[in-house]
């Protein structure tokens, strides 16, 4: 993962997914069940390093990923979420100044403190070239959900918000550029050596907006870590950019991108692998399908992208109902290659 990510073309590509713990594993749906509430479960140690290693022993990815996830931050910021069952999160919304002024970076490095003793932890317990990533959600999409109050919204309220007083919502997304850096400067000096933004609802922003509220931020964060955490790789997901995702990778100055399923594997290799590092895009439902088509795509990304630095992923998160045994089938085509290219016609 390291060298790939310093732009080495490696014989074999390295490999994880992400979302790779969680759901779709019976196990993790075993220990789920030892906390009620799936925050209480993200703060305590003894089951997030479990949650982690899960995928490991059955995959051996080239990555663990802390398990945790983006809304631990607007919690510890004071604005508590709550994980109803089939809903997703819910929030008390941020819908102004006073909002915002409600908020407090005070506490952050104290309310997370179990997410960097987890991640100390399994500095401990995954092998050693196995790397470990920390992550954080960018600012744009932890406001989608701090603004819109939960997920699975049209996002009306915070593009409003946005286009009509952008000096106040640039306050709140301020406050997300300084507590995100904070929080993955904390996790790298707990052990994480690769850090992950995960900018979800990157693809619902025009050009302009695109480009101050997905890349400006996610540039100043980049360039922070650079100075607190120096030689830690950063790899960017702004999901559904399309074509701006170039400008992205030109702008923020990240080692890597993720992308998406609907991204051209052909303009990929074109236009974003000369300039840096890139991770994906197998289709998560293809995941769930599995059989030939499943072996089909995973082969045909390995051909289009191991040519240049590249990483082995989804476009986007292993789904609930994802079969682990075509998780199985690709790990195996992955760590075959390029033997594996004959297996499929
Ligand atoms: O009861 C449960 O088990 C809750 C389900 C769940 C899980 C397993 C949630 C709630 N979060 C997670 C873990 C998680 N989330 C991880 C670690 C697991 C791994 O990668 O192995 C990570 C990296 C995340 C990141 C995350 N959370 C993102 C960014 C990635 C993406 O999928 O786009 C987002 C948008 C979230 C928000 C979130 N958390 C949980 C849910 C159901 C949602 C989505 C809400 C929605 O918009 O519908």
């Amino acid at each position: 993962m390291l060298r790939a990510l310093k732009g080495e073309v490696l014989e074999r590509p390295p490999f994880w997914f992400m979302r790779q713990a969680g759901r779709y594993l019976p196990e993790y749906r075993e220990v789920r069940k030892q906390s009620k509430n799936f925050l209480d479960f993200c703060y305590s140690p003894d089951l997030t390093v479990e949650a982690t290693l899960q995928p490991l022993r059955r995959y051996n990815m080239d990555a663990a990923i802390l398990f945790s996830d983006i809304l631990v931050l607007p919690d510890a910021l004071g604005q508590k979420v709550e994980f109803r069952e089939g809903e997703g999160p819910v929030f008390k919304p941020i819908r102004s100044v006073a909002d915002i002024d409600s908020l407090s970076a005070d506490r952050i490095e104290d309310h997370l403190a179990p997410v960097f003793e987890t991640v100390g932890r399994l500095t401990k317990e995954i092998p050693k070239e196995t790397a470990l990533i920390g992550f954080a959600g960018a600012p744009w999409t932890v406001a989608v959900y701090m603004v819109e109050g939960r997920g699975g919204t049209d996002c009306g309220r915070i593009r409003k918000w946005a286009d009509d007083a952008s000096d106040e919502f640039q306050k709140l997304v301020n406050l997300l550029v300084d507590t995100t850096t904070v929080y993955l400067t904390r996790q790298v000096e707990s052990g994480a050596e690769i850090i992950q933004l995960f900018d979800s609802w990157a693809g619902i922003l025009n050009e302009e907006q695109f480009r101050r509220w997905s890349i400006e931020p996610t540039r100043r964060i980049v360039d922070r870590l650079r100075e607190s955490c120096p030689g830690v790789p950063v790899i960017g997901f702004p999901r559904h950019a399309g074509p701006l995702a170039e400008r992205y990778v030109i702008d923020t100055g990240i080692d890597g991108i993720s992308l998406d399923q609907d991204t051209s594997l052909e303009w990929i290799a074109e236009t974003l692998q000369p300039k840096c590092t890139v991770q994906g895009n197998l289709d998560n439902q293809i995941l769930i399908e599995g059989g030939e088509a499943l072996d089909r795509e995973t082969i045909g990304i390995l051909k289009a992208l191991s040519k240049g630095p590249f990483i082995f992923n989804l476009g986007h998160g292993v789904l609930p109902a994802t079969p682990p045994e075509h998780v199985a089938r690709v790990a195996e085509l992955v760590l075959g290659w390029p033997a594996t290219a004959k297996e499929v016609g």
